[in-house]
Parts: C-alpha cells; sequence; structure tokens
C-alpha cells in the first residue's frame, strides 16, 4: 500500500484499533478493482483530540481511509479509537448516481456499554422496485442467516426506516469473551458475506439512462442530506474534535455529495 498519506490510500494508524482486521478485508476485497486515490484533505486525513478531567485525560485518534474505483464515487472508512474503551469503524461505500445500486454501510461501534453493530444495503429508493427487487432477494438469505444467531439492537427512528432495507443486520453484544466471540464468529462473516455480496453487484452494475440517474441522484443527494443532519455520531466528534471540525467533517467528508 503507497505511504503517500495525501493520496489517501494510506494505512490506518491505529495501533491495537480492535476493527483493523474488518478493514483489511474490505481492502482486499476491494482490490478485485482498480483502487484510485480518493483525495482527502490533509485536516481531516488524521486528527487527535483528548477528552476526560484535568486528573484524567485521554486521547482520541480519528482516521479516514478512502479510495474510489469506476463505479464507486467514494469509498470510506471513518476509524476511530478513544481511551480503553471506545473504537468505531463507519464504513460507507457509495456508487456512482449511475449506476442503480444501494449504499454499502458498516457501523461497528464499541462503547464502554458494550458493542452496536450495524451492517447494511441502505436503499436509495426504498420503494422503487427496480432499485430493490433483485439485491433483496439475494440479501435477505443472507440476513436471515446472521440476524438469527444475533440479538436485536431495539428499535430504530421512524423517519430513518426508509434510508434502511429489510436487510439490516442490527444488534447491540456485551463487551467481554462472550461479546468478542460472537463477533470473530458471526459479525466477521456476516460482514464478509455482504460486502461479498455488494461487491458482485458493483461488478455487475450496468450504467443506467440519464433520466433514471438523475433519480438516484437526488435518492443519493436525501439521504446523504439525512446522515448529515442526524449522524448519531455527532454528539461524540464534537467532544472529541469541537464543533467546527466536526461539522466541516461532515459536510467535506462523511456526506459530501
Ligand atoms: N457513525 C458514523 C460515524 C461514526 C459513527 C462516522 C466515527 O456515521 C458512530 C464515528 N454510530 C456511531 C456512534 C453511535 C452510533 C449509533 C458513536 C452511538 C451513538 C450513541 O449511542 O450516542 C447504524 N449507528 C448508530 C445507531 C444506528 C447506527 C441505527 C443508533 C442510533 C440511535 O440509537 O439513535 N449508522 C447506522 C448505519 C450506518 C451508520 C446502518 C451505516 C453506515 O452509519
Amino acid at each position: 500500500m503507497s505511504s503517500n498519506r495525501l493520496n489517501s490510500l494510506q494505512e490506518v494508524n491505529i495501533p491495537n484499533w480492535n476493527w483493523s482486521p474488518f478493514l483489511d478485508h474490505a481492502i482486499r476485497a476491494l482490490s478485485v478493482f482498480n483502487l484510485d486515490p480518493y483525495p482527502i484533505p490533509e485536516v481531516f486525513l488524521e486528527r487527535e483530540g483528548t477528552y476526560g478531567s484535568r486528573s484524567q485525560t485521554y486521547t482520541a485518534k480519528l482516521a479516514t481511509w478512502a479510495c474510489k474505483t469506476e463505479k464507486l464515487r467514494q469509498v470510506r472508512a471513518a476509524c476511530l479509537e478513544a481511551g480503553n474503551d471506545v473504537s468505531v469503524l463507519n464504513l460507507v461505500l457509495s456508487p456512482l448516481n449511475t449506476f442503480d445500486i444501494p449504499f454499502f454501510g458498516a457501523d461497528f461501534v464499541t462503547l464502554p456499554s458494550g458493542h452496536l453493530l450495524a451492517l447494511d444495503f441502505q436503499p436509495v429508493l426504498k420503494f422503487d422496485p427496480i432499485h430493490t427487487e433483485d439485491t433483496w432477494e439475494r440479501l435477505l438469505p443472507l440476513y436471515e442467516k446472521w440476524q438469527k444467531l444475533l440479538p436485536n439492537g431495539g428499535p430504530i427512528p421512524d423517519e430513518a426506516k426508509q434510508y434502511f432495507s429489510p436487510g439490516f443486520l442490527w444488534t447491540r453484544l456485551p463487551l467481554g469473551s462472550q461479546g468478542d466471540e460472537m463477533i470473530a464468529n458471526i459479525i466477521r462473516p456476516a460482514f464478509e458475506s455482504y460486502l461479498n455480496l455488494y461487491l458482485d453487484l458493483v461488478e455487475k452494475a450496468q450504467s443506467i439512462n440519464l433520466e433514471r440517474s438523475k433519480v438516484i441522484l437526488e435518492g443519493q443527494k436525501r439521504y446523504f442530506n439525512y446522515r448529515a443532519q442526524k449522524d448519531p455520531a455527532r454528539g461524540m466528534l464534537y467532544r472529541f474534535y469541537g464543533k467546527e471540525w466536526t461539522e466541516s467533517y461532515i459536510k467535506k467528508v462523511l456526506c459530501n455529495l
């Protein structure tokens, strides 16, 4: 992997980060395509903050990995490790709007209260059969296989539901060996199988016509506007990096369509 940080195909430099095997796997799996750099401005590439009290301060390190391919406008991973007990991998694959396929999204969040794990193909147009039919047909068997081995993560806000697929894998797991084992034995292969299927959709995707691609673009913008406004990470990122930097990271990197 190139060591040129500015081209943003740099390695994520977070020692002991517990989600490394997941990102490494994703980068390997993506390598069936030609990976082009997706330049991330230097101020967002790596960021360190501190938090806590005067007697006990902790470091919060955030790194962004990104690339693009012929059909994926942006692939980006927000990788966070804070103190001894907070660790996040937020990975989103965003297709160009000339392809009629959903987003790939993974949100793996370790907090002092436990792991919160989400995996989905997030639809651009949830109620449009052209957009969803073939995809859900292939995704649902994977969902059924893995979700039944996991506790349900609980309700999500009503307004968010249009952005989740029927294959939304969603769970909360305890810290400690029980949670770790479920991550290794269930979440890891679930992630690999979702990503595998997604990359197959990308590979097979055919360009759509101009009229349709405008509809997809509007849907993609709606999705990112929603995420930019409701990003559940905002509170945490404010605490670590301040309001100004966080808002600009959300607008310019995470949800920049
Ligand atoms: N989420 C991000 C980024 C994060 C991040 C960039 C760098 O988009 C972390 C960090 N997600 C994050 C944190 C929380 C969540 C929650 C810290 C916990 C917030 C808290 O408890 O205070 C999946 N993530 C969530 C929730 C859902 C998802 C449903 C719970 C929201 C709630 O309880 O109201 N988010 C959702 C999903 C994707 C996503 C499927 C797909 C990429 O990003």
